[in-house]
């Protein structure tokens, strides 16, 4: 360290040496030193609450020290850096996932155990960081994991919302919302850098001055939080600024045009411009270089509005001209699209963003107005082409809109989509306009995920059969290596460990659910899952529209050929955002056709149907490994890509699933063969939807229609809209794909009466899904987008 005499330098090092040591008797102490002295609590008497603090606290002083070392480095580096911009990051739970990173796992096991204390259920009492909806939130945590594994100088920007994702109750099958009191206890992961602030303005006008015969423009806010001076005015401004990061909005997929959202959105684009500035400026004053040591990736839209603000402070505060500044924007920023769905698609009325975001608005006009420019210049007056590519769009209405993803679009370096076949779609269709004329913009960066906590954490034995199969830990962080798994695919002795280790996590996953819904369940049984945000593009109705065929076939059949049936738990689990009444409904449908089934004393032990509350990250944790078919059965072309496909994969789970989003290619990685594929093609997809009217559905699925119409499981009214929206316009396709999947349903269950032929699809599973690890993926985004470099803290071997 620059700047210390050697004398001091000694000191210190020799402290902190004294410290950090991983032997569990210096766990102990520092666990029972956080308990008397940060906790304020007695050593003799803590409970586990208190025992995960202090373990919590204890795990994160070992936490820090590396992390200061890391930042210390790459300040002196002054490599490249990466900033991940997201409005949601999904992290779950943190303790295991640090002790196991740091290794120090058995350590902290050993070292509780002599307390008086069980690690497994310490672990319990942390409470998710819910920041995140679905995928797209849970995409990010990942990529975060994958970063720091791949040693890239990124940094994670989001909100630390007071209220996180809500937690789902169910009241008589109806689903209720509750607030999401995650900090209620404290945040022992979390530092608070209270000496960092920035000023976050809202409203006002903008004048323009003249600065040596130059046109300056000056935003004069009505509005600025964090502002300190008049004692009162600053606290009623401390107010206005918490409720920005006090709840996450719950709705994925259905854009609302909430003030309070875009507020959100540019307290965060702001104070992040704000503070990636501050990082630049410590070491450079040349504006050249800002590309060479910055790239932005926006995750989806939601941080959009940093192109405006970043072009304000470049030109208004640091003096650039437009040229230039709109010159480092389109270097330094890329982003990433999450749905073609068009009720998704961020646009924001022009008239709102005049009236918050003044500056902003006239930049963005600005940006329109050159970027039409030029296209007038390439394609004439060909007006109806132009307006096509227009930032702003003009409703029918009258009224004014700002097309969020085109302003993304024509600001980027890079544009790319989350699957091969949805980053095609963004080409041939969302972004078509905008493909043809900027080809070289548009990559594809297939999803993945991290593959400790979704394997090797999440599924201890499975971890430990594949590491004594393949010889050391190796394939953790290059899960290419699985591939070598596929030599014993067919090894009876290897096949006999493989059922053992999934029979196991099965009967955990079996047990937390029974205790989530106080039912009794057989754990002979197949268990079948379908766990995602409930939306009807994802066809959670198709499902159940499985299982009510599977359970009428059951009660029709001779109760002498029911010994044959596959005994099955059909598992669905799911938030719906709560304004959606349509997800609501499917929810109450899962619960009704549940009390129905599972009370019938024809059926017994041959089906279960359950719906589980409040699935969420750590639940995905015990689940997902004990799963053995799990279902992706969104219409062909709508499901962007899917994540929780490669979970299940990873663990062994056969997917019964459309070819859609990456399904297409865990296919081609796992092969065909290994996994249950039906339905229409995204191809046939319009055409199908264009023929709706006049299909005439198969005589099984109008039968089990009209079971729900006539009330065979009550609620006949209440599921009317669902009836009618499968009858009439039935956009998602289910009558059509209805047939395909009963009768995949069907092999499914023939393949598993032949266990030695499940199984050997379950171990090619695990063995082809190293492709869908988000350290390729996270890869791939440094090699073609960021082309950042790894920076290795070097290792002190003294
Ligand atoms: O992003 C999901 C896609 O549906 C899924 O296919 C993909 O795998 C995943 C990761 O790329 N999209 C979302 O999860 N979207 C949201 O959660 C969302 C949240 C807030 C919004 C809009 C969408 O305002």
């Amino acid at each position: 360290v620059q700047g210390i005499s050697e004398d001091r330098q000694e000191l210190l090092h020799t402290l902190m040496d004294t410290y950090v040591k991983n032997d569990v008797l210096s766990i102990q102490q520092s666990i029972v030193n956080h308990v008397e002295y940060t906790l304020a609590r007695s050593r003799y008497m803590f409970d586990d609450l208190e025992a995960y603090m202090a373990t919590a606290y204890s795990v994160r002083d070992r936490l820090i020290e590396e992390w200061n070392d890391t930042q210390t480095f790459i300040k002196e580096v002054d490599p490249k850096r990466v900033y991940y911009l997201s409005m949601e990051f999904l992290m779950g739970r943190s303790l295991l996932n640090a002790l196991n990173n740091l290794d120090v796992l058995d350590q902290y096991k050993e070292a509780l155990t002599e307390l008086g204390y069980k690690l497994e259920t310490l672990v319990e009492k942390e409470r998710d960081a819910a920041l995140g909806n679905g995928g797209l939130g849970r995409l990010a945590a990942c990529f975060l994991d994958s970063l720091a594994t791949l040693n890239l100088p990124a940094w994670g920007y989001g909100i630390r919302y007071q209220y996180g994702m809500f937690r789902q109750v169910l009241v008589d099958g109806f689903q209720h919302e509750q607030p999401d009191y995650w900090l209620n206890f404290g945040n022992p992961w979390e530092l608070e850098r209270l000496n960092v602030g920035y000023p976050i303005s809202f409203y006002g006008h903008v004048s323009v001055h003249d600065e040596g015969g130059r046109q300056v423009f000056r935003w004069n806010p009505g509005e600025t939080a964090f502002n300190t001076g008049d004692y009162v005015q600053a606290i009623l401004s401390k107010q206005r600024a918490e409720t920005l990061s006090s709840v996450l909005y719950p709705d994925d997929r259905t854009y609302e045009g909430k003030e309070l959202r875009l507020k959100q959105q540019h307290f965060f684009v702001s104070a992040t411009v704000q503070d990636v500035v501050r990082r630049f400026r410590e070491k450079h004053s040349d504006w050249e270089e800002f590309p060479d040591k910055v790239a932005f990736q926006l995750n989806d839209t939601h941080p959009t509005l940093l192109v405006p603000e970043l072009m304000r402070i470049l030109m208004d505060q640091e003096r650039l001209g437009w040229t230039k500044a709109w010159e480092l924007v389109q270097k330094t920023c890329n982003f990433t699209n999450h749905t073609v769905l068009p009720e998704a698609l961020e646009k924001w009325p022009v008239a709102m963003m005049e009236k918050l975001l003044p500056r902003h608005m006239q930049i963005i006009y600005d940006i329109n107005w050159r970027f039409l420019q030029q296209m007038r210049q390439r394609f004439g007056d060909d007006w109806a082409r132009i307006a096509k590519l227009s930032i702003i769009e003009e409703t029918a209405s009258g009224e004014k809109t700002v097309r969020m993803a085109y302003l993304a679009v024509i600001a980027s370096a890079h544009v790319n989509g989350v699957a091969k076949i949805h980053s095609d779609i963004l080409k041939h269709d969302v972004f078509g306009p905008f493909y043809d004329i900027f080809p070289e913009k548009f990559q594809n960066k297939t999803n993945g995920v991290t593959p400790r906590r979704w394997l090797a954490f999440c599924n201890p034995p499975l971890r430990q059969l594949i590491t004594e199969t393949l010889g050391n830990e190796r394939w953790i962080n290059d899960t290419e290596r699985l591939k070598d798994l596929r030599a014993h695919a067919d090894d009876p002795a290897f096949q006999q460990r493989w059922q053992e280790v999934k029979q196991q996590a099965k009967v955990k996953s079996i047990e937390r659910i029974e205790q989530l819904t106080g039912l009794q369940l057989p754990k002979q049984a197949m268990l079948d899952v379908q766990v995602k945000r409930i939306h009807e593009y994802k066809r959670q109705l198709l499902n159940v529209l499985g299982i009510i065929h599977r359970y009428d076939r059951i009660k029709r059949m001779p109760a002498g050929e029911r010994g044959n049936v596959v005994p099955r738990i059909c598992v669905i689990g799911g938030k719906a955002a709560p304004g959606y009444e349509m997800a609501k409904r499917i929810i109450k449908l899962v619960s009704a056709v549940a009390d129905k089934v599972n009370n019938d004393p024809e059926v017994g032990d041959l089906l279960k149907v359950v719906f589980v509350p409040d699935y969420n990250v750590s639940l995905a944790e015990t689940i997902i490994p004990g799963t053995e078919l799990s279902q992706h059965i969104s219409t062909a072309g709508t499901e962007a890509s899917g994540t929780g496909n490669m979970k299940f994969a990873m663990n062994g789970a056969l997917i019964i699933g459309t070819m859609d989003g990456a399904n297409i290619e865990i296919a081609e990685e796992i092969g065909q063969d290994n996994m249950f594929i039906f339905g229409a093609l995204a191809d046939r997809v319009p055409e199908l939807r264009k023929e709706r009217a006049e299909y005439k559905p198969d005589d099984r699925f109008l039968h089990v229609v009209n079971m729900i119409r006539t009330g065979q499981f009550g609620w006949a009214d209440y599921f009317h809209p669902l009836v009618d929206s499968i009858t009439y316009s039935d956009y998602y396709l289910l009558a059509n794909d209805f047939v395909d999947y009963i009768t995949t349903q069907d092999r499914v269950d023939a393949v598993y009466r032949d266990q030695a032929k499940w199984t050997r699809m379950s171990i090619m599973s695990t063995a082809g899904s190293g492709f869908f690890s988000s350290d390729r993926t996270i890869a791939e985004y440094n090699r073609d987008i960021w082309k950042s470099e790894a920076c290795v803290v070097p290792t002190s071997n003294e």
